[in-house]
């Protein structure tokens, strides 16, 4: 008998032995297991009735708040009427009705929405449409990718190739071939306790011509970037940094693709990175807060200068030999296009808006606790980097996670950074929450 199998018996704990979890120490979660198994608005409940204010969002995705009932019935009524069509050749009317949604919110000119599962075959769906679209154009001798240090593109061979976080890489060999870095844009001397976009840093972009000028624009495909980049501890772009980008990309008629899997709807306080900073990328990424992370789905938008490329050659022919069986999933498709009315009917992009200045002030009022070397923030999304202990990078971090989930609180962290992204539907009560349950576990280290 195993050890897990024992404490299943003692308690009423699951039995752990079988599952290998991802991006988790398997070993010691299941020595110190921490088991969720209800969630409701801005909380979630463990096996054994403790209530945890969840200031993640899930995984930064649960935008909407844990089982809003109009998703949960949207998504019960779609597994009742059709649990699945064939993806490919067959259709179903969901899945257009979503992809006009989406396209109804975004951006002008982002007017075509690809499905699929996730944000990491959003990365790679997007990568593999650059590369098609140059060829089908005639321009296939565009083949590399630029990505960014501290990237984070999802798992796949593509978006491991144009991240930028080494422990995401450095285990599994080559890669994607002809991929390079801009430098990322984190810089603690100039930017410490920046509110919102930082005033330092729009001349990085300008190392894009460098590495243009390097490889020589008639082989870049695209640029892929986060507008804030999130795993990395939520590094907002200094001002100026995007347009610069896109004036770049423009001028070598290179794609720019921004991954908003965790920008996207609302997070930045507007349906998008893109809306917010008003700058238009010619492919987009989402996944995420698509469906409130109730049912797993992303979406590629794409301009429609992009989509008509495609539309060439004889009837019948298959313009893009890419997909997945669950693209435009029947219950992903309900899900989301739940999740978008709820969004718009009350109204959350404008409530993350009208909250930023407090989540702001709160956040920013931890400058001065032990330890603290930096906090920044935008839209409802934030970050408070902590000074590491000596020779054990993440132990800070992890302390103050382990003590917050004890007061009743989930964070995330990364490295030694706390990063804060709750749903769109928190209250100011629960920001001052959040931040008084953080400054105690500061000062109890
Ligand atoms: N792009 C971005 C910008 C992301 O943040 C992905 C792609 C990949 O999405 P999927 O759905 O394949 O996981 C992500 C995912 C964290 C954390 O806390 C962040 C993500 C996933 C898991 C953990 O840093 N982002």
């Amino acid at each position: 008998m195993t050890d897990n199998t024992v404490r299943q018996l003692h308690s009423d704990l699951p039995d752990m032995q079988s599952y290998w979890m991802p991006f988790t120490g398997n070993r010691y979660f299941k020595d110190n297991p921490r088991i969720i198994d209800r969630a409701q608005g801005m909380y979630c409940y463990t096996h054994d009735g403790k209530q945890l204010l969840d200031a993640v969002a899930g995984l930064w995705c649960c935008n909407a708040g844990h089982c809003h009932p109009k998703i949960v019935e949207a998504i019960q009524k779609q597994a009742e009427t059709l649990d699945y069509s064939m993806a490919f050749q067959l259709g179903h009317p969901k899945a257009f009705e979503m992809a006009n949604k989406l396209t109804g919110i975004a951006p002008d000119g982002l007017d075509y929405a690809f499905f699929v599962n996730s944000g990491s075959e959003a990365v790679d769906t997007a990568l593999k449409m650059a590369l098609a679209y140059h060829r089908v154009r005639g321009q296939g001798e565009r083949t590399r990718f630029i990505g960014r240090e501290k990237g984070y593109h999802g798992v796949g061979f593509g978006g491991i190739s144009v991240g930028g976080l080494s422990p995401n890489r450095k285990m599994f060999g080559a890669m994607l071939p002809g991929v390079d870095h801009m430098p990322h844009t984190h810089n603690l001397e100039h930017n410490a306790f920046s509110r919102g976009l930082p005033e330092w840093g729009a001349h990085l972009a300008d190392e894009l011509e460098n590495i243009v000028a390097l490889h020589d624009a008639s082989t870049i495909a695209a640029v892929i970037v986060e507008p804030v980049a999130g795993s990395a501890g939520v590094l907002v772009p200094p001002q100026g940094y995007l347009k610069r980008l896109r004036e770049i990309c423009d001028k070598h008629g290179i794609l720019l693709i921004f991954d908003e899997v965790i920008c996207g709807f609302g997070r930045l306080g507007d349906a998008f990175a893109s809306t917010r900073f008003d700058v238009t990328p010619d492919l987009m990424t989402t996944a995420k807060g698509l469906t409130s992370g109730t049912v797993p789905m992303g979406a590629v938008l794409a301009q429609s200068k992009i989509y008509d490329t495609f539309m060439t050659g004889p009837d019948g022919a298959i313009e893009f030999f890419h997909g997945y069986t669950y693209s435009g999933h029947p219950l992903a498709a309900a899900a989301g296009c739940a999740t978008l009315d709820v969004y718009s009917e009350e109204g959350l992009y404008e409530r993350a808006r009208s909250l930023e200045g407090y989540f702001e002030d709160a956040l920013h009022s931890l400058k001065g606790e032990p330890n603290v070397i930096d906090v920044r923030n935008i839209g409802l999304i934030g970050a408070v980097e902590l000074q590491g202990i000596e020779g054990q990078p993440t132990a800070r971090a992890m302390q103050i996670f382990r003590e917050c989930y004890d007061n009743g609180l989930i964070i995330r962290t990364t490295g030694d950074t706390l990063a804060f992204s709750p749903p769109l539907i928190i209250e100011k009560e629960q920001i001052d929450l959040i931040v008084d349950t953080v400054k105690t576990a500061l000062r109890n280290q």
